[in-house]
């Protein structure tokens, strides 16, 4: 999944860059696009690593991408020079400020860093929507497309974003390969004082998310960016000693997939122990096809374990004995935790 870090200049992105990835980029203003890739943690991958003896175990992975705010700008979230990077990401963590940052003349006021963010967004998804349909006029395009781009410009003129319409309202299939921020999952994290670290989101945030059918956290970047610098022994202690239950970065990859409706499914092939990640409600077959577009184009059928029926029977010749492997078409809705062997014929 990529997950790109946005905001206004100086709500700490970069800080939380750090924290999540444990990297050392430099703090200040601007600077350039950074990605680094971390881990999904999950016991059951490390658990089927340990039964099965890989060569290679790999974990579901997040990509985060610190793309710098508008400098100059306290009033801007979307820089012009960043925006083609924002388009390319499958979920946005916005960073809102919630401590007083001396470089900056403002109080802190996230509930308002969120609604401009928002209303910038909502912009610019209108302004692709009315170039489209504008080019769709000159060549006298007809169909369910222009009817759909429509649909959005009405919904955008109304100030609501995207992602709030459900499928039956608007057709995404016909939106692939357009990429609208409205439309793209939205996660604000609230970047507060390290006392406040561990509380509940504002009321007022609270109240701007919910139609923005985003999701929202605190956290406290400088103390999560120390935390990410510890030994892991360590860090358990720290976390500890402030209050906290678990580093921001597993609340966070929480929080995402739940927004997302994600679930992980696991292959166990020769040499290598592997985690994927679909939406909740995804079928065998558009499942194999994230392994391998053959083995979707291919697909005869899987079988099926799930992870806790394995751990029962401790072996997979135990779970054959026992009559436990499923078989399953492509229509089967694949179950978070299954373990999926794809025999598909190209
Ligand atoms: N007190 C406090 N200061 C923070 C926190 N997070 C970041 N800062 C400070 O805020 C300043 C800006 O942080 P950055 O992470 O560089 O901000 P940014 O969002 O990446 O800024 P741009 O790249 O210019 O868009 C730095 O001086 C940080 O030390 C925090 O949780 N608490
Ligand atoms: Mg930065």
């Amino acid at each position: 999944m990529k997950v790109g870090l946005v905001g206004f200049p100086g709500s700490g992105k970069t800080t939380v860059f750090n924290a999540m990835t444990g990297q050392d980029a430099p703090i200040g203003y601007g600077g350039e696009v950074r990605r680094a890739v971390v881990n999904v943690p999950d016991p059951r991958v490390e658990w089927l690593s340990a039964l099965y003896r890989p060569k290679k175990t790999t974990f579901a992975s997040i990509v985060f991408c610190d793309i710098p705010g508008e400098q100059g700008s306290e009033r801007r979230g979307l820089s012009t020079a960043g925006l083609q990077q924002v388009r390319d990401q499958e979920a946005l963590c916005l960073v809102l400020r919630g401590f007083d940052n001396p470089a900056l003349e403002r109080a802190p006021d996230p509930a308002a860093e969120l609604e401009a963010f928002h209303a910038e967004c909502v912009l610019a998804d209108l302004v692709f929507v009315e170039r489209w349909l504008e080019r769709a006029r000159k060549e006298a395009r007809r169909g369910p497309e222009v009817a759909t781009f429509e649909r959005m410009r009405g919904v955008l003129e109304s100030e609501r974003p995207l992602r709030l319409l459900s499928e039956s309202e608007l057709d995404r299939s016909l939106l692939r390969g357009y990429s609208l921020l409205t439309d793209t999952p939205l996660l604000a994290v609230l970047n507060r004082d390290e006392e406040d670290a561990g509380k509940a989101l504002p009321d007022d945030v609270e109240a701007s998310l919910a139609p923005m059918g985003g999701a929202g956290m605190s956290l406290s970047a400088s103390l999560e960016a120390e935390i990410a610098m510890l030994e892991p022994a360590d860090q358990q202690e720290f976390l500890r000693d402030m209050g906290l239950a678990e580093p921001a970065l597993d609340r966070f990859i929480r929080a995402a997939y739940q927004l997302q409706d994600l679930i992980s499914f696991f292959t166990v092939a020769g040499p290598e122990v592997r985690a994927w990640t679909i939406r909740a409600g995804t079928v065998a077959r558009r499942a194999a096809g994230k392994i391998h577009s053959d083995m979707e184009r291919g697909f005869i059928r899987a079988e099926v374990i799930p992870c806790d029926v394995l751990e029962e029977y401790g072996s997979e010749q135990a779970v054959k004995a026992a009559g436990r492997l499923r078989v399953e078409g492509r229509d089967y809705v694949v179950q978070d935790g299954d373990i999926l062997r794809v025999l598909f014929n190209v």
